[in-house]
């Protein structure tokens, strides 16, 4: 186990990270980097001008997830790494003219929970590395489990990065001084049970799976608490630190559910397995699944261990 403390480089260094993954998960993070530097001020938009006007300046002010993608793309872009980029604000994948020898493809939501910016909740970005396989659109559409990397940025009371490469999971806090990510979190395993649910129950009258309802109405029995902050990002780790289980079913409206396989469900889906949690999408584990396009659907239900086979027991 690396020492508290590293920086994200010299962590990656000594874990034997092959380079070209190295410079990959860099030019993330020094995207990510700004992206904390723009929602930090974000609540100064009304002196600093509303999103789509002009602020004092005069200048443009962009919607922070189209800046955030922005950021993401232009980084990303000229990290010679990706052959492909595909994101939550792009309708078709983009092949950067730097990343023809690019080795990875990556998707990624750039700003997931934007909507919660106006009332200053942790929000987050989402991303998901695959090997680059034949150069094709093909190629974002692999399993998760075939993920080299995936991890999020936690925009909150600190920054943080969560990431796995496959061999667990770590955390790192964006230190305002160095601005650099420091090793703070070595090792992070998901309790065997929690005590929290977390779903959005005005919609328990529309959720369309059977044993669902008696599920959540079991956990209420057991003494769980209810936590639901609808920014998946702040959600789905704090699950991973305290164990229980985040949900985002299907429903009579959303047949899919509402979030996306590739750039929320499938990452995410990595790190709770990598932390010795599970992911289904109800009814197969959602690392398993294949993807039909960039921006499908899934219903979601990842979590600890106890929670979620006491889950897929109950549902029908
Ligand atoms: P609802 C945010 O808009 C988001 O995409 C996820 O971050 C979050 O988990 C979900 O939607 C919340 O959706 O329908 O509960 O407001």
């Amino acid at each position: 186990m690396s020492t508290l403390g590293v920086n994200l480089s010299h962590f990656l260094l000594k874990n034997d990270v092959e380079p070209a993954l190295i410079s990959a998960i860099e030019s993330i993070s020094n995207a990510c980097k700004i992206i904390a530097s723009k929602v930090r001020v974000a609540g100064l938009a009304d002196i600093l001008g509303k999103a789509g006007k002009t602020n004092v300046q005069g200048e443009e002010v962009q919607k922070l997830d189209e800046l955030a993608n922005d950021i993401l793309v232009e980084y990303l872009s000229e990290s010679k790494v990706f052959y492909g980029l595909a994101s939550e604000e792009l309708d078709e994948p983009i092949f950067p003219e730097k990343g023809k020898e690019g080795e990875f493809v990556v998707s990624f939501d750039p700003l997931d929970g934007s909507s919660n910016i106006d009332v200053n909740v942790s929000i987050g970005t989402i991303f998901s590395i695959h090997r680059r396989v034949n150069g094709t659109v093909e190629d974002f559409l692999q399993e998760g489990y075939k993920q080299v990397a995936a991890g999020y940025v936690i925009y909150g009371p600190s920054t943080m990065l969560i990431l796995s490469v496959g061999n667990g999971v770590v955390g790192f806090t964006l230190d305002p001084d160095t601005g650099m990510f420091l090793l703070s979190h070595p090792e992070i395993k998901m309790p065997e049970k929690g005590k929290i649910y977390s779903i959005n129950e005005a919609n328990a009258e529309k959720w369309d799976r059977e044993g669902l309802r008696e599920f959540i109405q079991t956990l209420k029995q057991e003494g769980y608490t209810l936590r639901y902050i609808g920014s998946m990002v702040a959600d789905v780790h704090r699950t991973l630190i305290k164990g229980g289980i985040f949900a985002y079913p299907s429903d009579k409206k959303n047949k899919n559910g509402k979030l996306r396989l590739l750039y929320e469900a499938a990452p995410m889906a990595f790190l709770i397995e990598q932390a010795g949690g599970l992911a289904t999408n109800g009814n197969e584990n959602l690392l398993k699944v294949k993807p039909e396009n960039i921006h499908q659907r899934t219903p979601v239900y990842l979590g600890s261990q106890k929670e979620i086979k006491q889950l897929l027991e109950l549902l029908r």
